[in-house]
C-alpha cells in the first residue's frame, strides 16, 4: 500500500486530485504524469481495476470484445497484451488492469483504501481541498472525478433485512475471497445484466436456487471462445486502424451492421437477417436493422423474434411466458448471456414472479414474494446501481458560493459535454453525465475525456489561467441538446436506468448523450478549436487563444462516412447499442 499523503514526506499540494482508480482514473494519471502534471490518486479499494474490482461475482465478464474493450492510447500495449477469449473474463480484465498500472508504473501516484469523502473548492485560493476518510487533506487546483457510471450499489431497504440468518451479497460488491454456494439455497434478486450472468453459475453450485424477477428482460447469446489467432494476428497486423473504425462508431466500437429499416425487409428475409445476427451474438444483434431504436413496429419485429427464442429454449410454458419481455427491445440496456434461459430447465431452480408484489420482506429464514416464503440460505442482490450520479452523491462536493453538487443536480444533473459543471471550477469529469459513456465502448470513452481534459489543463497553464468553467448559457444548450436527441430513441421512452427510473425517488432525466460517440467527439474537439468555447477562463493572458492541440490530435479522425452518412447522423437513424 501506498503511504498516505498525510506522510511528512509525501507532497500536499498537487496540480490534480483524481478521484478512482478505475481505468478512468489510471488513464487520467498516466496523461497527466505524461504532460508534467503533478497528481494524486484516491481509490476506495485495495487495487486498481474500478468496475472489475468490485464486481467479482460469478460469471462477470465484459460484454463489448475484449480487442476492443481495451485502452487504445499505447501501441505497444496493444501489440503485447494477449486476450485468451472473445469476451474477457473478470479476473483476465483485473489482470490487464494491473499490468498496465505495472507497466505504466502507476501504482505510486495512487493511494489505495482510501475513499474521498468532501472536495470544496476556495474561492480566494482558486483551488480545491479534498479530504478521505483517512484523514488526508490535500489541495489542488484541479478535482477530476473519475467515479465511474455504475458504481454506487442499489441496495433496495427490503423490509426485514436485518433479520436474515445468513448472508446478503450485492453483485458489485462481491467478496474478493468468492462465495461457495455448494449445497445452499440461493435468492437473487434482480434479473439485469449482473442476474443474468451470474444465475446459471449459481445454478450449477447451489443445491436450490430462487430467481426473484420484477421485470423481464431481453439477453442475447454471447456465444464466447477463444480468440481466434487469425483474426488477434489480423487485428494487430493494423490496430491503430481497428481503433479508428470503432471510433467512427456511435458507439465507440467496431461491427457489421445493417443500415436497411426493418419493414422494408419481407418477413422471410428479416427471419434471415434476425437469425444471421443472432448467431453473430451478443450487442451486435441490434444492428441487424437501422431503425430498431427509432420505430416501435420495427422493434416490434426483433421483440417477437426474441420471444420465439426463449420459448424455444424453456420448457415449460408457464416459465417461458414469464421470461418473455413484453417491453421495447433493447429499451433498457440489452444483457448478453451464456446460458441464461437454458438455466430454468434446471430442475433446481425456480422462477418467481414478483412483477406484482416485489419483494414483500425479508425474513430470518428467507425472502417472500408473490405471497410465499422462500427458504434460503444466502440472498444476491443483483440490483444494480445509482447509475451516473450515484457515485458523485456518496461525496461532499462544494463549488463556488458552498454550492453543493447534490443540490445543483437535484433535478438532474447538468453539465457542458459531461465534461464539467457550472458552479464548479476546475472540475472535471471522467464519463460524465451528458457525455456517451455508457452507450459508447466506456474505455474509448475515458480516453477521449482524459485527453480533452489534460490537453484543456496544458492550454491554462500555457496561458498562465486559473480557473475554468462553463458558461450558463453552454450547458443549457448542451443539456437541451442532450434532451432533444434522447427523444429520437425509443430508449427515453423506457424505465431504465438511463432514466434514473430504478431507484425510487430520483429524478426521471435521460442522462447519457444518446446521439453518438463521433458528433459527440466533433463537438468536443470543436469547443477545443474555438478556444474552449462555452468556458469562461479566469486569469493569465490570451485565455481563450487558440490551443495547442495535443493528446486530442488522435481523435481528430473523420467519420466513417461510408457506413454512416453525416445525415444519418445527425437524425439518429443508426443503430446505438
Ligand atoms: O443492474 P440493472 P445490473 N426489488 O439495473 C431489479 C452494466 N453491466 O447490475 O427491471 C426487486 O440492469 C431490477 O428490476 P426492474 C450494464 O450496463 C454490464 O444487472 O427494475 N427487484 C433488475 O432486474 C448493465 O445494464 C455487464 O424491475 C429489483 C435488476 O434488479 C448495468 O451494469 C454486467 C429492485 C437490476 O438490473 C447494470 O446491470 C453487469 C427491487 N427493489 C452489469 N431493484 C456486462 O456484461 C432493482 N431490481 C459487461
Amino acid at each position: 500500500m501506498n503511504a498516505s499523503v498525510n506522510d511528512p514526506r509525501a507532497p500536499k499540494t498537487v496540480d490534480a486530485v483524481v478521484v478512482g482508480a478505475g481505468f478512468g482514473g489510471m488513464y487520467m494519471l498516466h496523461n497527466l504524469r505524461k504532460h508534467g502534471f503533478t497528481a494524486q490518486v484516491f481509490e476506495a479499494g485495495s487495487d486498481v481495476g474500478g468496475t472489475w474490482y468490485w464486481n467479482r461475482y460469478p460469471g462477470a465478464r465484459v460484454d463489448i470484445e475484449s480487442m476492443q474493450y481495451s485502452y487504445s492510447f499505447s501501441e505497444e500495449l496493444d501489440q503485447e497484451w494477449e486476450w485468451s477469449e472473445k469476451y474477457a473474463p473478470q479476473p483476465e480484465i483485473m489482470e490487464y488492469a494491473r499490468h498496465v498500472a505495472d507497466r505504466f508504473d502507476l501504482r505510486k501516484g495512487i493511494q489505495f483504501n482510501t475513499r474521498v469523502t468532501k472536495a470544496h473548492f476556495d474561492e480566494k485560493a482558486k483551488r480545491w481541498t479534498v479530504e478521505t476518510d483517512q484523514g488526508d487533506k490535500i489541495s489542488a487546483q484541479f478535482c477530476i472525478m473519475a467515479v465511474g457510471c455504475l458504481s454506487a450499489a442499489n441496495k433496495p431497504p427490503f423490509a426485514g433485512m436485518e433479520d436474515f440468518q445468513g448472508p446478503i451479497y450485492h453483485t458489485g460488491e462481491w467478496p474478493h475471497e468468492g462465495v461457495d454456494f455448494t449445497g445452499k439455497r440461493v435468492a437473487v434478486i434482480g434479473t439485469g445484466s449482473s442476474g443474468i450472468q451470474s444465475i446459471p453459475l449459481i445454478a450449477q453450485e447451489a443445491d436450490q436456487l430462487y430467481v426473484f424477477q420484477r421485470t423481464p428482460n431481453y439477453t442475447v447469446p454471447a456465444w464466447n471462445s477463444p480468440v481466434d489467432p487469425e483474426w488477434e494476428a489480423e487485428v494487430k497486423a493494423d490496430y491503430p486502424a481497428m481503433r479508428a473504425k470503432a471510433r467512427a462508431r456511435p458507439t465507440g466500437f467496431y461491427f457489421d451492421f445493417n443500415t436497411t429499416p426493418a419493414l422494408q425487409a419481407s418477413e422471410e428475409e428479416r427471419r434471415k437477417t434476425y437469425e444471421e445476427y443472432w448467431e453473430r451474438g451478443g450487442l451486435p444483434f441490434l444492428g441487424a436493422f437501422g431503425d430498431l431504436l427509432f420505430n416501435k413496429e420495427a422493434n416490434d419485429t426483433i421483440a417477437e423474434f426474441a420471444r420465439e427464442k426463449i420459448r424455444a429454449v424453456v420448457n415449460d410454458k408457464a416459465t417461458a411466458d414469464l421470461l418473455c419481455p413484453e417491453n421495447i427491445f433493447g429499451c433498457k440496456r440489452l444483457c448478453v448471456d451464456t446460458g441464461y434461459f437454458e438455466t430454468f430447465n434446471r430442475p433446481n431452480v425456480k422462477l418467481v414472479d414478483i412483477s406484482k408484489t416485489g419483494v414483500e420482506r425479508i425474513t430470518q429464514k428467507g425472502v417472500v414474494g408473490n405471497g410465499e416464503e422462500f427458504a434460503v440460505d444466502a440472498i444476491v442482490c443483483a440490483t444494480g446501481f445509482a447509475a451516473m450520479t450515484g457515485s458523485f452523491d456518496k461525496i461532499d462536493i462544494q463549488g463556488r458560493d458552498g454550492l453543493s453538487l447534490k443540490t445543483a443536480w437535484e433535478a438532474g444533473p447538468r453539465t457542458y459535454l459531461g465534461l464539467a459543471t457550472v458552479g464548479f471550477p476546475n472540475f472535471f469529469m471522467i464519463t460524465g453525465p451528458g457525455s456517451p459513456s455508457v452507450l459508447a465502448q466506456m474505455i474509448q470513452s475515458i480516453e477521449q475525456h482524459a485527453d480533452w481534459i489534460v490537453d484543456c489543463m496544458a492550454h491554462m497553464r500555457d496561458v498562465d489561467a486559473e480557473t475554468l468553467e462553463p458558461t450558463l448559457e453552454a450547458q443549457d444548450a448542451w443539456v437541451d441538446h442532450v434532451n432533444e436527441v434522447s427523444k429520437i430513441s425509443l430508449r427515453s421512452t423506457c424505465s431504465s436506468w438511463y432514466v434514473g427510473a430504478n431507484i425510487p425517488g430520483r429524478p426521471r432525466v435521460f442522462m447519457p448523450y444518446i446521439g453518438g460517440f463521433p458528433i459527440y467527439v466533433q463537438k468536443c474537439n470543436e469547443v477545443q478549436t474555438n478556444g474552449y468555447e462555452g468556458f469562461v477562463i479566469e486569469g493569465g493572458e490570451a485565455r481563450n487563444a487558440e490551443p495547442t492541440v495535443r493528446e486530442t490530435e488522435r481523435w481528430r479522425v473523420p467519420l466513417d462516412v461510408d457506413v454512416i452518412s453525416p445525415a444519418m447522423l445527425a437524425s439518429g437513424q443508426v443503430p446505438l447499442v
